[in-house]
Parts: structure tokens; sequence; C-alpha cells
């Protein structure tokens, strides 16, 4: 609820308001603020019991909340989760879906400074070229919430926290899987690579720990490796030309399901039998991923927990009235093999 022609915000503790009155004498002006302020509940104390969600002056916190898109259903999980989360936490929620474009991400935290809202958060669409717009929400007094993704800001003094996933150690645990899948085998073993979004945190970080996992067995190499995009037409575009030019794939790694989904669509339409002519291993157990992996068609997921949004709610109040929270908080997620899928579908929330 806003009072008149001004809206409160809190930040560290601190409430400060922005009115527009006429040009008045300053006292008068001072004593016309005070009525306002009276009427919306007093200063930063407002007495009476706040509705969840609320600042301490009883009306419903603001979150600006910008979107990488809508490329997988990864992301449509993890839209929804930050929905229903904003609902049942009673905060008002601004969504900005930004169609995988940065510059859309920068045009809507700039439209949420100019509408005051109480915080931002935002899941970096690529890691570089945030510095300029998030030193504009510091001098505005608005904490940002990094989610899913980071920047490679240096200055950490630009957001309050990132709440996300480890992707490097994702990219090691699909390593993993497959040092052990292929112990005591001979001869090379030939991986192809679907690379999520070029230059977002997820693609580098999960290339990173898969590389660095697969080096303990020299047999096991990267002969191609090209971003898909995140997208199931990405995943089997780049797959059908993988499959053109190198016969001998004996490996597949996405880094996300709908890259997998769509690499095996290519490689059905090649004649080969996915998850056993070529195995594959794939990141985030949405839940097509999860059923071609109890259908054999994919071998090994390593899970990306897209349901941040309770959490995000949570440090949302929290910075909001200004209290300290960690500044980096990973989300907990496992891996799943073929039995592990069947035995988690039918509860599968996503
Ligand atoms: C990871 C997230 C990635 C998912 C993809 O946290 O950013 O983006 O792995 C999604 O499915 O497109």
């Amino acid at each position: 609820m806003r009072c008149g022609s001004h809206r409160r915000r809190r930040l560290g503790g601190t409430v400060r308001t922005r009115t527009t009155l006429p040009a008045l004498g300053k006292l008068a002006a001072l004593a016309a603020a005070a009525l306002v302020l009276a009427a919306c509940g007093g200063g930063g104390g407002g007495g009476g019991a706040t509705a969840p969600g609320a600042g301490a002056g009883g009306e419903a916190l603001t979150l600006g909340f910008s979107q990488v898109g809508a490329e997988s259903g990864w992301r449509t999980a993890n839209t929804k989760s930050v929905q229903d989360a904003a609902g049942a936490a009673g905060i008002e929620l601004q969504f900005s879906d930004a169609q995988q474009k940065q510059e859309n991400q920068i045009k809507a935290i700039r439209s949420f400074i100019q509408q005051r809202v109480d915080v931002i958060a935002f899941s970096p669409v690529v890691e570089s070229g945030w510095d300029t717009v998030l030193m504009e929400a510091k001098r505005a007094n608005i904490p940002v919430i990094l989610t899913d993704r980071a920047v490679d800001s240096t200055d950490t003094t630009l957001y309050k926290t990132f709440l996300g996933s480890d992707f490097v150690e994702e990219g090691r645990k699909a390593g993993q899987w497959l040092v052990e899948d292929t112990a005591g085998g001979s001869g090379p073993v030939n991986i192809v690579e679907l690379q999520g979004t070029t230059g977002s945190a997820p693609a580098i970080d999960r290339q990173e720990g898969f590389a660095e996992t697969i080096a303990q067995n020299p047999d096991l190499k990267v002969i191609a490796s090209q971003t898909g995009d995140f997208t199931r037409s990405g995943g089997r575009q780049v797959m059908e030309a993988f499959l053109k030019t190198h016969p001998d794939i004996d490996v597949l790694y996405a880094h996300n399901d709908d890259m997998g989904l769509g690499a095996i669509e290519a490689i059905e339409a090649a004649g080969k039998v996915p998850g056993t002519d070529i195995k594959i291993i794939t990141v985030d157990a949405v839940k097509d991923g999860m059923q071609a992996l109890a259908d054999g068609k994919i071998n090994y997921i390593v899970e990306c927990n897209p349901l941040l949004g309770p959490q995000l709610m949570d440090l949302v109040k929290k910075v909001a009235a200004g209290e300290e929270v960690p500044q980096r908080v990973v989300t907990e997620e496992t891996t799943f093999d073929t039995a592990a899928a069947k035995a988690a579908l039918p509860s599968r929330q996503y």
C-alpha cells in the first residue's frame, strides 16, 4: 500500500521517504511531511502488527525481479517458484522476462530503480557487463540479490548475496560419474560437449568442473564443444553437426537436460541408440530429463535445483529490513542414475 505521492523504503534499518510536496517554506514542508508520515504509519518504528512480507510501516514490500527468459524446463520451474513464493510471502512482485538478452535485463533493473522498489533480484544471463547498472542501484540505496547465476564484478558491495548452485561442483559430479563408468576401460573415449549460453556462469563453470575432473583419465577426450544456448532446438542442431563430423562419438555431456533431449532427437534420427551407442550425461533433473533417464536414453543427471523462491523471499525480507545476510547461499542438490530417477519421478515437483 502506498501513501499519497511518496514511497516508503526500508534499507539498513533506516526509513527513507521521498515526497513530492509543492514548494513550501521549510517549516511548513517539515510539518506537512510529518503529517504525511503519520498518516502512513509513522517513521521507522511503524507500530502494530505487520503482514508477512511487509515493511515495518505495514505496507507490502515490492521486489523487482528480472528473469533470464523461458529457454528451458528449468527456467519455467524457477519462474514458478519465484512467483509462488512471492505470493505466499505477501511480497509484491514486479516480474520481467528478458528473453535471454542482457540489454533487456539492464532496462528492467533501471525501471525497478525508477519505481523505487524495495529490493531488486535477478538471474544474470551472462557474467559480465553489470557494474554500471548495479552501481546505479547502489546509489539509489536499493539492495540487489543475485539468484541462480553469478556476475564477475570484483566489487561485491554491488549486491547483498548470491543464491544459487555451485556450477563447478555440478561439472565435477558429471565428470566423476564418467571417470568411474569408464574405469578399467581401454582406448580413447570420444566426448562431445553441448555448452550452455556463451558467457553465462553455468556454462563457464560446468565446463571447468567437468574438464578438471576427466583429466584424471587421459583416455577421456573432448573432441568437440559448442554452445546450444540451453535450448532443445540448439541441442538438436549442434548434435546433428557433431554427428556429421564425428562418426565415433562415445559420450555426450550436455550442460542442461533440454539440450540433451534435443540431442537425443538427432542421435535417433542418425540411427543410433541414445544411452547405449552414445552415453549421455546432463544437468538439471527436470521431469522430461528424468523420464529420459528412467527410459535409459540418458545415463546420468546432475541435479540443479530451480526451486529458489522460498529462500529468495526470506533473503528479500532480511535485506529490506537491513539485516545481515551471508554473501553466498549455495542450494542443496543431488544426482540421479536410472534407478533413482524411476524412484523420484512420481513425486517430482518440476
Ligand atoms: C542453472 C540455470 C541454467 C539451467 C538451464 O542455474 O541458470 O539455465 O541449467 C537454464 O536449464 O536454462
